[in-house]
């Protein structure tokens, strides 16, 4: 590279990357095949439009890299008419796929966008209780052009309150209920889900960002026997570019425009994306995820998958045992939800008092890298709320164990509690 200043910079954050323990529960490391398909001439082309439906010449080969990646990300989640070497085939055939979305928070406005009314109601965890801003938040669009309707954790289990829910999804009647979340460790019943959305009159979105690569590897209950929509970014645990996906059920219509016509959701979507969002689609990404999700059906990273959660479970555990009080007292995935706050006491282990703000910071000087995060009914500013989050799937990818982990909870415990 000739650009002297760039380049300094980049060999500079590669060599952070290296140095540093990531425990960023959105994080990851891409392969070497994936930096190669992101740094290639793909980007210089304009794809307007969808394959075979083009507003610019010149895009045979794109289309082949397009529809391979929407075909593998099908096959990736057993979606796809001749997926091969499933077990489970009942959703085979009945998905599209849209891989155009620049990344997740796009992916979820034109969701939206596609099958709600301005001012209509988005049911959404909230954001303090582990939802995402794109869930309805008011400072996002999601809140400004729709309306949130917030839904959170129990007070006792910090976990869903399905009948709270139910409650709560038949009074409101939101368009679209959203399951799916950045700081919630334990798995979703999605059946349950479905049922609400059903007796509410809703449509189901998955957001699986966090949690794809776990529903790839086996290692996460799957969504898409329950799902109308299913979306996720591609580069958390499933460890490709920064890119999204969003997934929709074929036959699943609703009544759109001034006609109230009933279009299916699968079009809509993509009108969505494009025009309604989004020029032309990032080439060289979409060749990235294509890669990242041949990746992804491999045994190797059924064994990551289930590695992460392992990883994860340890570190909750080793932690706990040090005192530290785990939200929800465990996890059942990658993604670990940690008060360090504590109301401000310490323990008779001498956990405690140490606000997420100066946790992460703490950390930080040490090289282990974490962020900071709200707590179900946090009575501290976002800004420096009462913990932090933690997230296995990076370290895991640099092939770390079980044992590592031991190690890492006892330095993150060492560091927070000063000694
Ligand atoms: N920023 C991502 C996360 O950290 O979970 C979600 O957008």
């Amino acid at each position: 590279m000739k650009d002297i200043q760039i380049k300094k910079l980049i060999e500079a954050e590669k060599n952070r990357q290296k140095k540093v323990i990531n425990l960023i529960a959105s994080e990851n490391y891409v392969s070497k095949d994936v930096l190669e398909a992101l740094g290639t001439e793909l980007t210089n082309k304009y794809a307007e439009g969808y394959p075979a439906k083009r507003y610019y010449g010149g895009n045979e080969i794109i289309d082949e890299i397009e529809i391979l990646c929407q075909t593998r990300a099908l096959e990736l989640f057993d979606l796809a008419e001749k997926s091969k070497g499933s077990q489970d085939r009942s959703q085979a055939g009945k998905w599209s796929v849209n891989v155009q979305a620049l990344s997740g928070s796009p992916a979820n406005v034109a969701v939206y966008l596609a099958v709600l009314p301005q001012g209509g109601k988005i049911m959404g965890m909230s954001l303090d209780h582990g939802g995402h801003l794109t869930h309805g938040h008011k400072v996002s669009i999601t809140g400004k052009v729709w309306k949130q309707v917030p839904y959170g954790v129990d007070k006792n289990t910090e976990m869903i309150n399905y009948e709270e829910l139910m409650a709560k999804a038949i009074a409101e009647k939101p368009g679209v209920i959203v399951a799916g979340f950045t700081a919630y460790p334990r798995v979703v019943d999605f059946k349950k889900f479905r049922e609400i959305a059903d007796a509410s009159g809703a449509l189901l979105m998955v957001d699986m960002s966090h949690f794809a690569g776990l529903v790839a590897g086996k290692e996460y209950p799957s969504p898409f026997e329950y799902a109308d929509i299913v979306t996720t970014t591609t580069h958390k645990t499933l460890r490709g570019p920064r890119s999204a996906l969003i997934f929709t059920k074929k036959g699943v219509t609703i009544a759109s425009g001034e006609k109230g016509e009933k279009k299916e959701i699968s079009s809509l979507v993509d009108k969505a994306v494009f025009p309604g969002m989004q020029g032309g689609p990032h080439m060289n990404q979409i060749a990235g995820v294509a890669v990242a999700l041949k990746e992804a059906k491999s045994a190797d990273f059924k064994k990551y998958a289930k590695q992460v959660k392992k990883n994860a479970k340890v570190l909750a555990e080793e932690l706990a045992k040090r005192g530290w009080r785990i939200i929800s007292g465990g996890t059942d995935s990658h993604l670990i939800l940690i008060d360090t706050w504590m109301e401000g006491k310490k323990n008779e282990k001498g956990a405690g008092a140490v606000a997420g703000k100066s946790a992460s910071d703490k950390l930080e000087k040490a090289g282990i890298i974490v962020n900071k995060n709200a707590i179900p009914f946090d009575t501290r500013p976002p800004v420096d709320p009462s913990g932090i989050r933690l997230g296995t799937a990076a370290e895991t990818t640099h092939v770390k164990k079980e044992k590592d982990f031991v190690k890492i909870a006892e330095r993150i415990d060492k560091i927070l509690k000063g000694e």
